[in-house]
């Protein structure tokens, strides 16, 4: 059971931590627009499973737009402005995508957000992320704003210090979270992907993040 089932899309929201606010169902309006906009990033920028510098491959599997994209491999993570894969420049961040990150970022109370990239992951079931900690990003001032279609997931929400034990979400297909000021570098991970299907996306779960990598 859905406990926000009978609110209109954008009548509910949730803070889930100082700085932190979940969306409920914030871009399940524009749905087919952003796959059809995910789908053609990926003809260009191809998914693909990324190594860990600890030497272990990832089981999300990842691709980027925007000006910079983030990538892992044996030598470390970094941010960089051509695809490794291609050698060629990440696709430009769609419109659709600047636009929800924007309204998103704006309705949390960040009114003047720029991200300069967009890191694209693909969970299948079984699929999950290890806690970590988004820190490669210069401007730590701004939010990092998320996106998820598709399958649920239970997301794990620790505080800043690893030790403390995680918070479980639910999200659902829709829903966008703004993650800044003192949650901005909260450990968090996603839990392996329970089995299901998606009436738009099928067998997977498909998460955007909005960033801003250099200072404005
Ligand atoms: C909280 N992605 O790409 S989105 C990631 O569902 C990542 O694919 C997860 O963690 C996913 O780095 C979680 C929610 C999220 C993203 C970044 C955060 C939460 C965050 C950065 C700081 C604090
Ligand atoms: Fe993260």
């Amino acid at each position: 059971m859905d406990l926000f089932d009978d609110l209109p899309p954008d009548a509910a929201q949730t803070p889930i931590a100082p700085g932190a606010m979940l969306l409920h169902g914030f871009a399940r309006d524009g749905d087919a627009a952003l796959l059809q906009a995910v789908e053609s990033v990926l003809q260009q920028a191809p998914l693909r499973h990324m190594q860990t510098p600890g030497g272990y491959t990832m089981s999300v599997a990842m691709s980027n737009c925007g000006p910079l994209g983030w990538v892992s491999s044996a030598s470390g993570y970094r941010y960089a402005a051509l695809d490794p894969l291609t050698g060629q420049p990440w696709p430009a961040m769609p419109a659709c995508f600047l636009d929800l990150a924007q309204r998103a970022a704006a309705q949390a109370g960040y009114p003047h957000f720029e991200p300069d990239a967009c890191l694209i992951n693909q969970y299948v079931p079984g699929a999950k992320l290890s806690l970590h900690q988004d820190k490669d990003e210069l401007d730590l001032r701004a939010p990092i704003v998320s996106l998820s279609l598709g399958l649920p997931a239970v997301f794990l929400f620790g505080s800043p210090s690893r030790k403390d034990r995680p918070q479980r979400w639910r999200l659902v297909h829709g829903d966008v979270v703004v993650w800044g000021g003192p949650s901005r570098l909260a450990f968090h991970g996603v839990s392996a992907l329970a089995e299901g299907a998606h009436a738009l996306l099928g067998r997977r779960r498909v998460n955007l993040t909005f960033r801003c990598v250099r200072k404005k």
